[in-house]
């Protein structure tokens, strides 16, 4: 089967897990409920659950396991990015090609909605605990989890990036932001699959590393797309780094010098990959496919 082909059946095999975990929309509170469901079901890649789901089949993981930490990566993901739309962050009003949440719903009810998604997502991850494998490791997946969401991941990045607006940057603060606002997600995802199918200390470390050149890589050519694609296309506003006066890769060394440092970084990624004790032909394809990502 083509990789396309594959991407596109697991990404309709990703929907339907996280589908099976979000919250009913009923209750006084449905409100919130409704806000978070209408960002979820917006779509967009899924590409965190799905590398934790193909980390876990490379390191021989074959239960459901897997299923409750990989919506609750969606659900993390989804509500950084209804945080980062408000008009005290990007003020964008375009996200996943609907209405982001505050235009949709009002500012009060997104930032509710985002602290509801990430709240929910430690409830769905424990559920993990209801299927009978150990604990210990199901422990270890919600610290990496927490971990790299916090100030010691995503929210860290993102206050640097928030505070340095405006100012220039230098190359150990644009790495500290793109290591923690983007990579962390995506080193939790890869680590927490590793982690649930009981890989060795060595490899989930590994993995971490691996999936930290790749979120460098992911976040340099979101730079590039936001000078180069149309809104249409990415499903959310471009130029938005523009308007809001931020320094990036590409403000920084420009669109070729972005371009080649997405290549070395994959190049270096893939190879690591060879280390580890297993091999997943998707996984690569997928990080090969996303230095060349469109939207
Ligand atoms: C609510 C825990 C919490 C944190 C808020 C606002 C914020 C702190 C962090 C922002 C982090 C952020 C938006 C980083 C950018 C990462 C990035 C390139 C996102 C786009 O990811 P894609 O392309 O999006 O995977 P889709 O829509 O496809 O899922």
């Amino acid at each position: 089967m083509r990789f396309e082909e594959e991407l596109r059946l697991e990404t309709d095999r990703v929907n339907e897990i996280i589908h099976r975990y979000l919250p009913a929309e009923e209750g006084f509170q449905r409100t919130v409920n409704i806000a978070m469901n209408y960002s979820i079901n917006a779509g967009g890649k899924r590409l965190r659950p799905i590398i934790m789901q193909e980390t876990y089949r490379l390191f021989d993981g074959h239960s459901r396991i897997v299923e409750p930490f990989m919506a609750a990566m969606e659900m993390i993901h989804t509500s950084s990015l209804i945080h980062d739309d408000l008009p005290c962050m990007d003020n964008d009003e375009l996200r996943r090609g609907q209405k982001t949440v505050w235009a949709a719903f009002g500012e009060d009810m997104a930032v509710l909605a985002g602290d509801a998604l990430l709240l929910y997502a430690f409830e769905t991850a424990a559920k993990a605990f209801s299927l009978h494998e150990s604990p210990l490791k199901i422990g270890k997946a919600m610290q990496v989890l927490a971990e790299k969401s916090g100030i010691n991941g995503m929210v860290g990045g993102q206050t640097l990036d928030v505070e340095k607006s405006g100012e220039g940057l230098s190359e150990e603060e644009l790495d500290y932001i793109y290591v923690n606002k983007t990579a962390a997600l995506l080193e939790a995802s890869m680590m927490i699959g590793a982690i649930l199918a009981d890989a060795s200390n060595e490899d989930v470390r590994l993995s971490g590393e691996i999936a930290r050149k790749i979120g460098v890589a992911f976040q340099i050519r979101d730079d590039i797309l936001d000078v180069t694609a149309d809104a249409e296309t990415l499903g959310k506003p471009s130029f938005s780094d523009e308007k809001n006066n931020k320094t990036t890769f590409v403000s920084l060394h420009g669109i070729e010098a972005a371009e080649r440092r997405v290549q070395e970084l994959t190049d270096e990624a893939i190879h690591l990959m060879q280390r580890l004790t297993g091999e997943n032909r998707f996984l690569t394809q997928l990080f090969l496919s996303l230095v060349g990502r469109e939207k």
